[in-house]
Parts: C-alpha cells; sequence; structure tokens
C-alpha cells in the first residue's frame, strides 16, 4: 500500500460561500430554485445510495451491467496509465474500470475528484487499501470551479458516471465539455455514463418511486439549508413533485409548498414567502439521445469513438476523445 495523497483545489469557506451565494439567488428568483449539488450532506449521500437499490431506479444497475460488459474494452482502447473519476462520490462502479486497466498491465495511478471531502477520502482509502503498487490521489474540487487533472506523466482516461451530466444546465453542460475538451492531451480519453431519452412513465416513477425515498431526498436540501444557514424550512410543509419536461428532455424535480408560509433564513438575512402551491426547482436530471450527444461533444470539439447500451437501451456509455 502506497501513501494516499490529498490535494484540495477548494479555497478556505469556498463551499460554503457558494451555498450561500446559491440559496440568496435562488430563493430571491422567480420561480425558485435551488441547485442539486446541495442534496449531498450525510443523510442526503445516504438516502441516494438506497435510491439507486429501488425498483423504480434503473439507471445504476444499468451503468454498472455496461461497464461489466465494456471494462475489457475500455481498458484495451484508451490503454490509459492514469483513471481520473470526475464526482467519484464511493466510487464503486469503479473498481470495474481498475480491475480491467490493472489487468491489461498499464494502470499506474487513481485519481477520484468530488466536492465532499469526508465521503471522496473515505472512498479513496478503501481502493488504495484494495490494489497494492496503486498511486491514489484523492482531489477535493468542484467539477465545475476546477477539474483537478494531474499533469503528471503517462495517458489518462477521465470518466464522469452516473448520469450526473444530466444535472448540469444546457449551457453548464458545454461550458464543462470545453472545459475537459481543453484540459485533455491527444492520448487521453473521456468516458461518460449518460441516462437516455424513453418512455415518460418509466422515467417519473423512476424519479416518484412508490416507498418515498426520492421524496425523503428532495426535502433533505431544506434540512441542509437550515442546518448550514440557520434557516426555519419545515419539510412536511412541502411535497415531492416529479415531472417529465418534453420539450427540454429533461426530469424535473420541484418542492412544492402546501400552505401560505414565510421562511426565514438568518445566515443571509433573508425572508422567504411561498404562496400555496408554489413550486421550487430543486434539480433537473437530462436525459439524451445518441445524436444530441454527439453533437455536443463535437460542439466541445470531442468526438464519440464508442457507444454501448444495456439491452434494454435505458443507460448508455460512450468513449470521446479530443
Ligand atoms: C446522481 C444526479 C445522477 O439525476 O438520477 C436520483 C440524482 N435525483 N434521484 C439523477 C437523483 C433523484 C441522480 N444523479
Amino acid at each position: 500500500m502506497t501513501a494516499l495523497r490529498v490535494e484540495r483545489c477548494l479555497p478556505d469557506g469556498f463551499l460554503a460561500e457558494a451555498l450561500r451565494a446559491d440559496a440568496r439567488a435562488g430563493l430571491s428568483a422567480i420561480p425558485k430554485v435551488l441547485p442539486p449539488k446541495w442534496f449531498y450532506d450525510e443523510r442526503g449521500s445516504e438516502l441516494f445510495e438506497k435510491i439507486t437499490h429501488l425498483d423504480e431506479y434503473y439507471p445504476t444497475r444499468a451503468e454498472r451491467s455496461i461497464l461489466r460488459g465494456a471494462a475489457g474494452q475500455i481498458a484495451g482502447a484508451t490503454r490509459a496509465q492514469t483513471l481520473v473519476e470526475l464526482g467519484a462520490g464511493a466510487a464503486d462502479k469503479t473498481r470495474l474500470l481498475l480491475d480491467a486497466m490493472a489487468a491489461g498491465g498499464t494502470l499506474a495511478s487513481f485519481v477520484p475528484v468530488d466536492v465532499s471531502e469526508t465521503a471522496l477520502i473515505e472512498a479513496a482509502r478503501r481502493i488504495d487499501g484494495e490494489y497494492p503498487g496503486l498511486a491514489v490521489t484523492a482531489v477535493v474540487s468542484d467539477f465545475e470551479e476546477h477539474l483537478g487533472l494531474p499533469s503528471g506523466g503517462g495517458s489518462r482516461l477521465v470518466v464522469f458516471l452516473g448520469g450526473t451530466i444530466g444535472n448540469l444546465l444546457p449551457g453548464q453542460r458545454a461550458a464543462f465539455l470545453a472545459s475537459l475538451r481543453s484540459r485533455l492531451r491527444p492520448g487521453d480519453a473521456f468516458l461518460l455514463g449518460t441516462d437516455l431519452v424513453k418512455d415518460p412513465a418509466v422515467l417519473v416513477a423512476a424519479y416518484d418511486d412508490a416507498a418515498g425515498v426520492t421524496a425523503a431526498f428532495n426535502k433533505n436540501i431544506l434540512s441542509v439549508l437550515n442546518a448550514a444557514l440557520g434557516a426555519d424550512f419545515d419539510p412536511d410543509a412541502f411535497e415531492h413533485v416529479a415531472l417529465w419536461d418534453a420539450r427540454q428532455e429533461w426530469i424535473e424535480m420541484r418542492l412544492r409548498s402546501l400552505q401560505e408560509q414565510v421562511v426565514t433564513v438568518p445566515a443571509i438575512d433573508l425572508v422567504v414567502p411561498f404562496a400555496e402551491g408554489e413550486e421550487m426547482r430543486t434539480e433537473v436530471s437530462a436525459k439524451f439521445t445518441r445524436e444530441r450527444l454527439e453533437r455536443e461533444l463535437r460542439a466541445a470539439g470531442l468526438e464519440l469513438e464508442q457507444w454501448w447500451t444495456d439491452p434494454d437501451g435505458d443507460f448508455a456509455l460512450l468513449l470521446a476523445r479530443r
């Protein structure tokens, strides 16, 4: 086992200030909106983990099944020395790639990148222990701010799994892809996992499960604001809404106020009135077609090289290069 290295790319207080700025802007906006990245405190991460095991939530299973079949091909096509995982989280599907790259004899280092330092370091430490000789560097960073690609030697495979790219709005997504493209070197490759457009009933069920886990996950963002900003949101005074926007081709999650109410947010000196029935957007989760992905990648200077889906065509994994 080698020593685990930790690199912190965010200035002190960056996340606290970003949350205040997002709450200030989003709670004053018409209509109100909160960015989905604030779901993931400890309880939010636990609830998301639960979501990935729900019958209705197919993306995690579908992506894992694609990876299981394609990891060898991916390792062979890229022959990368370094695996960089953006939004690594628990890094649990990563082992399929690490194993294939180790078997191919190219793997030297693993760089998980995430904003959530505790979850990141825990995952990095586990992998560091399981892969002797692998150099592991955990990078604490917000991939919209700073990609955290190592400058070190060898070719790199940058992976962004889980369909998380769907959380970015179209303009943010274009900026992310362009920024990634500008940091990739000629021998590097990009592996992207994305959810696909399908029957809206299947999509809505995946974001509005019968057991109410997604509803609890959605409302948890209010508890995050209560804890971080001293706000007095009553999660029971809101209900979970999931809808398919056919024009944008995205799932939207909202919180609907069950009554007229006023919420105070002392840390940012804000008093926030809600009308009865007023809805606040908390997440978009964009769904894609192959054509749209090829077009958006090309616009960012990236070329789609390989494409895999699960047998039902629910989810896709693609390999792209500059
Ligand atoms: C982690 C962003 C991929 O959009 O499907 C799950 C988050 N939200 N259920 C997704 C989520 C509601 C998830 N991502």
